[in-house]
């Protein structure tokens, strides 16, 4: 099967400034998402749902949460070839430095590739949520005798400006292509796409950062110390020495780089009808955890996703993602808010020697709305929370405030009374 020759390289992330503080004691792919997975569990999925089953993740920095949750989720039967390794920046005696961009993080880590036998280096951003069909891209990439592969996406005029746009000719091949144009020279870069999107102004195709390369090509280019990123140099290169391919896709795609967006895309999950779709027979795959079912008492809920194991009492929960293991208590209202949840339960006797207003979780008569809670939180009661645009960027020890949503640090202890 064509799908055993592609090496899947996930690009995980630079230094994730874009996501802090969600990023401060972890590595990007790490960041929780929709209540339970890891932003890696996203290509990780789209890979093993393509049958490509050999991965490597590269990171810019080592953190123990996501050796812990690849180790832990991803094992595959002992006889098979398939696994997801972790590439963290390392000093080797050709380089000390980190990964420089894209393009270098995947130089430096050519000699673990290599060791692989592989004809397609199929490789993916990090912090995207999609349900891609690799499987076709790869069958379109090798029909068409390319080199290059970039999977597209149509955009609209007030997005293209964030991408790298490109042309084409009428068989799909790129013909140029320019990485994040100035909004002057947008006029220049409009692209056939279908009436669908036209009716949608979606007239500019934007490449989604995915790209397959043939082994050999890959191998000369990463030859060239001085090529950093992918956008920036690689692929301009590339385009007039190598036929390179466009594959156009029209599903759900979104990135989660920042913090406005990665709220957007988890709340996102609590429509009627979710543009990205978790009950799909396309599995995303996450950590098989132990945990009882949630328990939840005189509450309200409304377009709410609740993960496994919490404990809730709450008033009122609209509009939100509760994670894994999360207490809410008694009389507190909770709207448009991602909480992340607990890395474990506290015991009766911890709960008494810490004192009930410091235990884990939100408090009683709390209210909580615009917010993401990382992990380990501790709300005390009677606390108010109230995000918006009204609030100005700013940051604490315990909070950030970006874009009027309220961001509370992983581990944070907001005494009984906060009001933000
Ligand atoms: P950007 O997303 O802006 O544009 P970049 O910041 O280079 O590009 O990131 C691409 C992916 O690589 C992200 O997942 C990022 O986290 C990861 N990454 C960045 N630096 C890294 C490093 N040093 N080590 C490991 N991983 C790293 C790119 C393309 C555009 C395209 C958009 C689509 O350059 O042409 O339109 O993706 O989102
Ligand atoms: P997840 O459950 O989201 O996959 P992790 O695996 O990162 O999260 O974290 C859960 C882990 O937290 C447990 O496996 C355990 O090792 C660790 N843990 C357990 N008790 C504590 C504690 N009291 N403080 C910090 N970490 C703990």
């Amino acid at each position: 099967m064509i799908n055993d020759k592609v090496l899947g390289i996930i690009l995980g992330g630079g230094q994730g400034s874009r996501l802090y503080p969600l990023t401060k004691d972890r590595s990007k792919p790490a960041v929780p998402i929709a209540g339970k997975y890891r932003l890696v569990d996203i290509p990780i999925s789209n890979c093993i749902n393509a049958n490509i089953k050999r991965m490597y993740v590269l990171t810019q920095f080592n953190s123990a949460s996501l050796n812990k949750h690849i180790k832990n989720t991803y094992h595959f039967s002992f006889f098979s070839d398939a696994f997801v390794d972790v590439l963290a920046a390392e000093q080797t005696m050709q380089s000390d430095k980190w990964f420089q961009g894209t393009a270098d993080a995947v130089r430096q880590s050519m000699h673990h590739f290599l060791q692989n036998d592989f004809e397609y280096a199929l490789i993916l951003s990090g912090d995207q949520l999609y349900n891609m069909d690799f499987q076709d891209m790869i069958e379109k990439h090798k029909k068409s005798n390319a080199e290059i592969t970039i999977a597209t996406y149509p955009v609209n005029a007030k997005d293209a400006t964030s991408f790298g746009l490109l042309k084409t000719n009428n068989e799909s091949i790129v013909t140029s292509f320019i990485e994040k144009p100035a909004a002057d020279l947008l006029p220049d870069w409009t692209s056939q796409v279908s009436e669908d999107m036209k009716k949608e102004d979606r007239n500019y195709l934007a490449s989604m950062g995915i790209y397959i390369f043939n082994r050999d090509l890959l191998i000369t280019l990463m030859n060239n110390p001085n090529t950093i990123d992918f956008g920036k140099e690689i692929i301009p290169q590339s385009i007039k020495k190598h036929k390179t391919l466009s594959y156009q896709y029209e599903g759900y795609w979104t990135d989660i780089g920042n913090i406005d967006s990665f709220f957007e895309a988890n709340l996102g999950l609590t429509d009627d009808l979710p543009k990205f779709n978790l009950y799909d027979k396309n599995k995303v795959y996450t950590r098989a955890r132990i945990l009882p079912t949630s328990k939840i008492s005189n509450t309200i809920l409304n377009k709410t996703i609740i993960a496994e194991g919490c404990i809730i009492s709450a008033e009122k929960i609209e509009k939100s993602v509760i994670g894994i293991r999360s207490r809410i208590g008694k009389e507190t209202i909770v709207t448009n808010t991602y909480m992340m949840g607990n890395d474990m339960y506290e015991s009766l006797e911890d709960i008494k020697l810490i004192g009930i207003e410091n235990q884990l979780g939100i408090g009683d008569r709390c209210f909580i709305n615009n917010c993401i809670i990382d992990k380990n939180c501790r709300i005390g009661d009677d606390t108010r929370i109230n995000g918006g645009l009204h609030l100005k960027d700013t940051e604490t020890n315990t909070y950030l405030v970006k874009d009027g949503i309220v961001v509370i640090k992983k581990g944070a202890v907001l005494p009984k009374g906060t009001v933000i």
